[in-house]
């Protein structure tokens, strides 16, 4: 495998200090993604490539809150008026709070545009491209399209909610798709939905390789 830098953007998704451990939706491990992250960036942006970040960015009455619909608790699925099988969360990555701001340990400095998502507060977005309604746009595809992106690697968190659902619009919209398997973490519910995400996204398509795989296959 040979991975051409600068027609490469990483997709660093969600490594928020809420998603990582002492945070509102605490991913076990979370904060592992970091270390794999930080070297894929540094090594794309040394050879020309790109990564872009994205971050949960919701307002304090978002419709994800569990917290904001009476009589439910997080976990619990509702349709709401944009999204059949909404899951509710707790209250988290909440606009301009400490919760929804990047990881100390991961670095920025190689991060050339952040896609901020989920912030109206009626329609909730797990994907870096479409929200949940599966039809508004972040604009992410856009700013692919015009640098002539033609792979992209995704790593962050969750696994099988905001990972999967970029990895896999990513894929339909027809770009090389890669998984840095080391650098994803899942929520794991409901249970065994990691598993489900994996295979769904194998089957669709999508690679996984290490990130030292990936490292030496890029020039
Ligand atoms: C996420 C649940 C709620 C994620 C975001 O980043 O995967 N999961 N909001
Ligand atoms: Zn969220």
């Amino acid at each position: 495998m040979k991975i051409n830098a600068a027609k490469t953007l990483l997709i660093i998704v969600d490594v928020q200090n809420d998603f990582c451990p002492g945070g509102a939706l605490a991913v076990n491990d979370g904060g592992a993604v970091t270390a794999p992250i930080n070297a894929l960036s540094s090594a794309l942006s040394q050879k020309g490539g790109r990564a872009a970040a994205t971050q949960d960015w919701h307002p304090g009455d978002h419709v994800s809150f569990a917290s904001r619909h009476s009589g439910k608790k997080s976990g619990d699925i509702i349709d709401t008026p944009f999204v059949k099988g909404q899951v509710l969360w707790p209250d988290h990555c909440v606009q301009g709070t400490n919760g929804a701001g990047f990881h100390p340990e991961l670095d920025t400095t190689p991060v050339s545009v952040v896609i901020r998502k989920g912030f109206n507060k009626d329609i909730d977005s797990y994907s870096a491209f479409f929200e949940n309604d599966r039809q508004t746009k972040t604009g992410l595809e856009g700013y692919l399209r015009s640098l002539s992106i033609e792979t992209v690697i995704l790593g962050g968190i969750a696994t099988d909610y905001c990972v999967f659902f970029s990895a896999m619009d990513c894929k339909k919209l027809g770009f090389e798709t890669i998984i840095a398997s080391d650098a994803v973490r899942g929520v794991g519910f409901p249970e065994g939905s990691v598993e489900k995400a994996i295979a769904e996204m194998k089957s669709a398509g999508i690679e996984f390789y290490t990130t030292s795989e990936i490292l030496e296959a890029l020039y």
